[in-house]
């Protein structure tokens, strides 16, 4: 029998996001409220600032390019505090917002904008060159890159938002009619459960379920504090807002349920704790990486970061040790939460008060949540006993973009999603992953296809044969890829080999993708009778390796 989330279920309005937002009776806190701060520039946006730079931001996409429903505008850039009111000016326009890695290399993004049909581009001054390089390729007018943040380009020639906003005219512009479970929000890129990165088309209906039933579960049990500004509970944000984790649990739900967002651009250990610290952080959304640093890295003693309540994981596995001595070096409990970009992203996640009881489980189903566990030949799997996850709810994304083979294969007519993620429950209801019958490789909560990965390799003039497999690094907490190769004859395999192939490839790739496992010169490639890679045998060659 599939399992029901155990919490009531919650009705999900027929509002667009804007509608949800912006548009509600029952907001519990002031327009005055500062939602999004940055600690580096002091800047901040309240939340009837975000609205009305929405509002300007969108009739300057009406404006400048006659911006119409289901245009999609893509957004390359670290966290930066002006990407909500980006993204719902876009959404108020009626457009999709597409966000990018900005580790991405030229190919990585023009593969991207051309395959979500970006209509214009939005970056930071850093990273204009990739982005023009790659809108060149993608087919994207070079005029159409918008720059946020508080760096301009000293020339004036590169547009501002902030020009685009108070253009002549706009008053005329009205909000774009969304039909909430029929129109996109999102399109962010995952590679499901085998190939190559595909646009998950995310509904508004899809964004909008997650975050109530992320309001009636998860911060339910959290009981968040929406107090006045300098008061009530502030979440640092050094996730990125462009991966699903970041856009739905920090730029959506901050600011639904009014809670102050610490923007971060990139994480690093020192900027992290001294943040906590100054600004005295509640709450922070983690990976397991993270996790290990501040419970072993000698800097985190320097800091006082006792105001932080709780902290919670997902994206990747986490240890039991790693809780536990996080817990033993700073009194700061974690949970778990578990997702994915297909899901919108959070099903389930720990109650708090479990913390310590549960720990290693990703907690319980959310609300309006179905979910069974299957066999390899797609047969439920009995109360209890390890199977593949599929999951139904109001938050299970409409299909993959322009991809109709892969849409069927990840959902079923019946409306489960396959999420190619391996586990079974306890009997009050607890989840746990414990494997992936997927291809992905996480590094550090980002996406890695190996897929992806091996096209580029079979490109380089030595490679005959190639597959790669995550390897488990326990000293980073979290998986890396290695690739095993089969070399052309005159290749000098070894070290130097080795060094050469992971040199050319990271001029390739965007750096959460290098080969950090390395690289292993094998006869063959162990394949099935279709051809299909047994990644099984290359992962059990590798723990043999690692047991020496
Ligand atoms: N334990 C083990 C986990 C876990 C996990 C995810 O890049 P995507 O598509 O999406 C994410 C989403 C992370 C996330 C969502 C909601 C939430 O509350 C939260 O909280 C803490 C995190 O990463 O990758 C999806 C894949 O990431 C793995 C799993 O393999 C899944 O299919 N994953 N969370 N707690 N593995």
């Amino acid at each position: 029998m599939p399992t029901d989330s155990k919490y009531p279920l919650i009705e999900v309005p027929k509002t667009d996001l804007w509608g949800f937002l912006f548009e509600r009776k029952d907001k519990a806190y002031p327009d005055d409220k500062v939602i999004y701060h940055d600690p580096y520039t002091k800047r901040s946006y309240t939340y009837a600032q975000v609205k009305s730079t929405a509002i300007d931001f969108g009739k300057g996409l009406k404006a400048l390019w006659d911006w119409q429903k289901g245009d999609v505008l893509a957004l390359f850039t670290p966290n930066c505090i002006d990407t909500p009111a980006i993204t719902w000016g876009c959404h108020w326009a009626g457009g999709i917002l597409s966000p990018a890695n900005p580790g991405y290399t030229v190919d990585e993004l023009a593969f991207q904008l051309k395959d979500c049909g970006a209509k214009a581009v939005v970056t930071q001054l850093p990273f204009y060159e990739t982005a023009k390089k790659a809108a060149a390729k993608a087919g994207v007018p070079e005029n159409r890159i918008i720059i946020i943040g508080d760096q301009r380009d000293p020339e004036g020639t590169i547009k501002h938002f902030t020009s685009i906003r108070n253009l002549s005219g706009t008053s005329r512009y009205r909000k774009a009619r969304i039909n909430p479970e029929e129109d996109l929000a999102f399109l962010v890129y995952s590679s499901g459960t085998t190939g190559h990165p595909k646009g998950v088309m995310l509904t508004h209906r899809n964004i909008v379920a997650n975050v109530l039933m992320l309001k009636a579960g998860e911060s339910g049990n959290l009981k968040w504090n929406n107090g006045p500004n300098g008061e009530g509970d502030k979440i640092l944000a050094f996730l990125p807002f462009f991966h699903i984790y970041g856009l739905t649990c920090l730029i959506h739900q901050s600011l639904y349920s009014g809670l102050m967002i610490v923007v971060m651009p990139k994480f690093d250990i020192e900027g992290f704790c001294k943040i906590v610290q100054d600004c005295k952080i509640t709450f922070a959304y983690v990976v397991p990486p993270v996790i290990l640093l501040l419970s072993k890295h000698p800097a985190v003693e320097k800091y006082d970061l006792s105001s932080v309540r709780m902290m919670n994981s997902g994206a990747a596995p986490l240890t039991k040790e790693l809780v536990e001595a996080l817990y033993k070096r700073l009194k700061i409990p974690v949970k778990q939460g578990y997702g994915l970009s297909e899901t919108s992203p959070t099903t389930h996640t720990q109650p708090w008060e479990d913390w310590n009881k549960t720990i290693g489980s990703v907690g319980t189903l959310l609300p309006n949540q179905t979910a069974k566990y299957m066999s390899p030949d797609e047969k439920e799997v009995p109360a209890g006993q390890t199977g593949e996850l599929w999951i139904k709810g109001p938050n299970v994304f409409k299909g993959y973009l322009n991809n109709p083979e892969m849409t069927a294969h990840a959902l079923t007519p019946d409306g489960y999603f396959k999420t190619g993620d391996v586990g079974h429950q306890d009997e009050n209801g607890n989840f746990y992953i414990t494997d992936r019958v997927k291809e992905l490789i996480k590094y550090k909560g980002f996406q890695v296809p190996p897929a992806e990965l091996e096209g580029i390799l079979t490109g380089h003039p030595s490679v005959n044969d190639v597959a790669v497999i995550g390897i488990y690094n326990k000293d980073q907490a979290t998986e890396v890829p290695r690739a095993y190769i089969v070399p052309t004859n005159s290749f000098g395999k070894g070290e130097k080999g080795a060094q050469e192939i992971i040199e050319w490839m990271n001029q390739k790739v965007a750096s959460h993708k290098r080969l950090r496992g390395g690289v292993r010169f094998v006869d063959e490639i162990p394949k099935s009778v279709s051809g299909k890679i047994l990644r099984r045998v290359l992962k059990l060659k590798a723990q043999e390796e690692e047991q020496g």
